[in-house]
């Protein structure tokens, strides 16, 4: 897999993808990824990616100019699957988005700013724009780092098959049960029994049971899903 990012704040990226997971799956030739400057791609004078909105008052806006620039050049290069836009007023990313993506070869993310980008580059090169949750971060970076770690994760290799993505949380609209590791006893705060007992048939059983009681508690939305889609 390929993914090319084009942003504004480059070095932010430096660290989640120098570390972490996606470090592992760099190492083992699973990912490709390059990180592009977009002021690199500016024709003003003083390489400016935004400009003053159209609509009064409404803050700076990403011009097209330098992000037509990068992704044409990329797109000259080879061809893309998705151009990904990071943006609060996105769909939301998800698992099952996770998944999508994992299966692509090559992707672009381009990383919003300011007071989001102009119209026209949203109509004429995004294929897909993901917002990761209900809160305003201060630019798309961190947001493209959130999706890459979940979308890598599921490359095969990335993790061991005992940290298998199949057994994630959210893979069946389930919360995870909760785990427990020695000592059975620790000053006295137990293990649950049945988990000492030896029956996996029963220790499956009460670890589905947990994950529903979890998620009926915690996430009400996902229950009702886990609900629709059991069958
Ligand atoms: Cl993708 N970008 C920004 N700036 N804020 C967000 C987001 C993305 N997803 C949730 N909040």
């Amino acid at each position: 897999m390929r993914i090319d990012i084009i942003t504004v704040l480059p070095e932010l990226l430096e660290s989640p993808f120098n570390y972490s997971i996606i470090k592992r799956a760099k190492e083992k030739g699973l990912a490709e990824i390059y990180v592009h400057d977009l002021r690199e791609f500016s024709t003003d004078k003083h390489k400016r990616v935004d400009d003053y909105s159209f609509s009064k008052g409404a803050g700076m806006v990403m011009s097209i100019q330098p992000i037509e620039a990068a992704i044409s050049k990329l797109k000259s290069e080879r061809e893309y699957e998705e151009v990904i836009y990071t943006t609060p007023d996105g769909y939301k990313f998800d698992q099952k988005e996770a998944n999508v993506l994992s299966l692509k070869q090559n992707l672009i993310i381009l990383c919003g700013h300011y007071k989001g980008i102009d119209q026209r580059v949203r109509d004429h090169f995004i294929t897909k724009e993901y917002s990761i949750g209900d809160y305003v971060l201060t630019g798309g970076e961190l947001a493209a780092a959130v999706i890459l770690d979940s979308v890598l994760r599921l490359l095969p290799g990335v993790i061991s098959d005992e940290t298998s993505a199949l057994t994630d949380s959210f893979q069946d609209n389930l919360l995870s049960p909760p785990v427990y590791t020695r000592p059975a006893d620790y000053k006295g705060w137990k293990v649950p029994e049945i988990l000492l007992s030896g029956n996996d048939k029963k220790i499956d059983d009460w670890k589905h049971q947990q994950a529903i009681e979890q998620t009926k508690a915690r996430r009400p939305d996902l229950y009702k899903k886990y609900l629709r889609e059991e069958t």
